[in-house]
């Protein structure tokens, strides 16, 4: 085996979680009620469709595995501190907004929200870790849906505005690392978790997407302008669903389709790294007949506060068809993707490509030539612990291995600038597609089942002590 070179000096690892995926507590110290406790286990899951039922309260029949989830927010200090075991350089997590505000619109934030997130911060400091916080990862109060329509309304930028700047302020030296909307194109696959958008009947659904997009670009530079003046120091970064799309056959006519429904993620972060609208995008506005309202306002705003750096999840690559044929074999939930038959699958059919990951880097790296941070990677499998909470979780460990290996090649040969590495899911959480507690992506079992029994014990996997090694060893020690 080819000897490894370390990564660079101050690489940021860690993991990352969320905050509707492992805080729990939903109504505890004043948290308002958002869209991400309102999203049950099941096919029910993302109710979005025009005519279907919506869902804005907790209703008989369902099981809502985000209301106690893993309880972080009773367990964090245990929880940091075995990241801290692992040598955490930084840890990913995200803010509840209705805990900071509980309904969105009041001016004056929840002190005792404000609170939580304090201590969390400075018991990341205790060890050493650096906070890398998401201030919305899918949540949006529901009372903001209610009653404004979610991100389809322009206030929500000023109510988003408003939760900048308590943090900003209130977290200033705490937190420097921060990320303005998670995967900020999933908004265009799962509108309702994404922006918390429930659509009318007969209303054109490409429209109100694409007008909620430009708000949260709108909001994203806003955020990045008063991080800025409020602190210098801080760094903000845009966040991407990002998993390459290769063409299905040499057809050109499948390039295209691949270099089309790459572009669909890539035209939203084109906006806050560069600056602009890409030429493309606007041209599908007009083809499409989409009228999408933006002020001379909006765009100096996006033109002036782009992102100092860019950050994106990576699971899996993807295949695109212009072939209608082919496109009939599409298989999974929110990406839809066909198969790749060079690549093996997850149990839950997300294909394995470590290689992927390198061509992402690169292709992002050259898109912009921006600082990038992977934020998120990782299996969801199925655990067997054995009676003391331990798992024999090997192809976890295999997963990761050659993700890294794929990492240090995009920095070490191809010259990619990389800051930091963050795994999903470091600890056992509820799965954001499905809702699933047995989709497990940590290096920490937590005791929990999908109908929410168990003790919530936390114990160490065999990942544990090996990615443990691997942040020891900056990298070079993956064995
Ligand atoms: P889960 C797909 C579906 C939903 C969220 O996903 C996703 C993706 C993958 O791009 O995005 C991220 O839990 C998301 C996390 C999520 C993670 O993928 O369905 O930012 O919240 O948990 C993994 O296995």
């Amino acid at each position: 085996m080819t000897e490894l070179q370390a990564f660079p000096d101050g690489f940021l690892w860690g993991g990352a979680t969320a905050a509707n995926q492992c805080e729990g507590a939903y109504d505890v110290d004043g948290r308002g009620l958002a869209n991400v406790d309102v999203v049950p286990i099941g096919p029910d899951r993302f109710p979005i469709i025009a005519g279907k039922r919506k869902m804005f309260d907790f209703e008989e029949g369902y099981f809502y595995p985000a209301k106690e989830s893993i309880d972080f927010y009773h367990h964090y200090k245990e929880d940091i501190a075995l990241f801290a075991e692992m040598g955490f350089k930084t840890y990913r997590m995200s803010i509840a907004w209705s805990r900071i505000f509980p309904k969105g619109d009041e001016s004056q934030p929840n002190e005792k929200g404000l609170a939580f997130y304090e201590a969390v911060f400075k018991e990341c400091h205790k060890y050493g870790i650096e906070p890398l916080v998401t201030i919305t990862h899918f949540d949006c109060p529901m009372y903001l849906i209610e009653h404004y329509g979610g991100w389809r309304n322009r206030k929500l930028i000023d109510f988003y505005g408003n939760l900048c700047r308590a943090i900003f302020n209130r977290y200033k030296g705490l937190v420097k690392y921060w990320l303005t909307f998670n995967e900020i194109n999933m908004i265009l696959h799962a509108p309702f978790m994404g922006a918390g958008i429930c659509f009318e009947e007969g209303e054109n659904e490409e429209e109100v997407k694409y007008q909620a997009v430009h708000h949260e670009l709108v909001a994203s530079a806003l955020a990045t302008k008063i991080a800025h003046e409020v602190d210098p120091e801080n760094k903000v970064g845009c966040m991407l669903a990002a998993g390459q799309y290769y063409p299905n056959t040499p057809n050109p006519a499948d390039y295209w389709q691949a270099m089309q429904d790459d572009r669909e993620g890539y035209s939203l972060i084109d906006v806050q790294a560069r600056g602009y609208y890409p030429n493309y995008l606007l041209k599908k506005f007009e083809r499409d007949g989409l009228d999408i309202t933006m002020t001379e306002q909006d765009l100096e705003l996006l033109r002036d506060h782009t992102v100092d750096f860019v950050s994106f999840s990576y699971y899996s690559s993807r295949v695109a068809s212009a072939d209608p044929k082919a496109n009939e074999e599409i298989q999974g939930n929110i990406f839809a993707s066909i198969k790749n038959p060079y690549l093996t699958s997850s149990e839950w059919g997300w294909q394995i490509d470590p290689l992927g990951l390198r061509i992402t880097l690169n292709t992002i790296w050259d898109r912009y030539q921006k600082p990038l941070f992977v934020v998120e990677n990782g299996l969801g499998a199925v655990d067997e612990p054995d009676a003391n909470g331990y798992v024999e979780d090997d192809y976890r460990i295999d997963y990761l291995r050659e993700h890294i290996k794929t990492m240090n090649a995009a920095i070490n040969e191809d010259g990619v600038e990389l800051l930091g590495y963050t795994t999903w899911g470091c600890i056992d959480l509820v799965s954001a597609g499905t809702g699933e507690m047995k989709k497990r992506y940590g290096f920490i079992y937590v005791d929990r089942d999908n109908q929410g029994n168990g003790s919530l014990k936390r114990s160490k996997k065999k990942s544990f002590d090996w990615y443990k090694k691997v942040i020891a060893s900056n990298g070079t020690e993956l064995d």
